[in-house]
């Protein structure tokens, strides 16, 4: 890696370019990832690099709905383990879930590179590599998925997903929660539950939520699920931002 200087203003951000780009070269993360994470982070810099309290909301939300599924699936792609492949696995035991490797640009050796990487990590059963399902409407390889994991899911995680795929795991009657900084992107729009924050503190803190609801009455974690509105919460998002700007000049 690159000798960063703790000084530099950047440093955490530059340091995750370098574990990003380390992870490029490792064939963990597909070269368009860089692509995707750098979009990440220009609205990470919008909403002030922390977590929002609508976000807050979102992974409370998110964890309740989590807890009460029968068949939850965490669905990670090559990003998603290159920055919190170890975050994924704890919030996994923590629920309990099942995690799938899916992949957008799908390939034998990316998926075993993966699968291993999560491994070598403490995950005891990664699912993904059968891909003996296919997710109705999506024609190309992003449609696979194992029958017995995102398949037969009620309840399907997806940090960083395409809007196409998010569509249509709603069309397959799944509660799907997305991670994904833009609130305005397809997958935002589309998802039941979005949590417009980083992965690297979303799914850390989707799990302190599910730590601190598991004992809740699970009708009263329903309601919290039932009762909320999506499209309110990307509005408020929204003028977060607007206001944040404007505050700024
Ligand atoms: O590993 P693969 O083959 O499955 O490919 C994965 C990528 C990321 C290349 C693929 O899913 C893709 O092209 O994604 P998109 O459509 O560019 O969407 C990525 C979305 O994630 C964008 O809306 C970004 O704003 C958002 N994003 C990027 N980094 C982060 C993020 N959201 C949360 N945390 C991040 N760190």
């Amino acid at each position: 890696m690159e000798e960063i200087p703790k000084s530099h203003p950047r440093y955490l951000s530059l340091m995750v370019r370098e574990k990003m780009s380390q992870a490029m070269r490792d064939g963990l993360v597909h070269e368009t990832g860089l692509i995707a994470h750098g979009r990440g982070e220009a609205f990470d810099y919008l909403i002030g690099e922390e977590t929002i309290p609508m976000a807050d909301v979102a992974e409370k939300v998110a964890a309740s709905a989590l807890l009460c599924a029968e068949n939850p699936v965490i669905s990670v792609n090559g990003n998603v383990v290159a920055l919190v492949g170890e975050d994924c696995i704890s919030l996994a035991n923590s629920i309990p879930a099942k995690l799938e490797v899916n992949l957008f640009h799908r390939t034998d050796r990316r998926m075993d590179k993966l699968i291993k990487e999560l491994e070598k990590h403490g995950a005891e059963k990664v699912s993904g590599k059968k891909g003996d399902a296919r997710i109705p409407g999506l024609n190309h390889d992003r449609g696979l998925c194992d029958k017995e994991g995102v398949f037969s899911a009620d309840v399907v995680l997806v940090p960083l997903e395409d809007g196409d795929r998010c569509q249509a795991l709603k069309n397959m009657g799944k509660k799907v929660i997305a991670i994904d900084l833009n609130p305005l992107s397809r997958t935002a729009r589309t998802a039941s539950i979005t949590v417009v924050d980083n992965v690297m503190r979303a799914v850390s803190n989707i799990e302190n939520w599910v730590r601190r609801l598991r004992n809740m009455d699970k009708k009263r974690l329903e309601d919290v699920v039932q009762s909320w509105d999506n499209d309110e919460m990307l509005e408020d998002v929204s003028s977060f931002i607007s206001k944040r700007l404007n505050s700024l000049f």
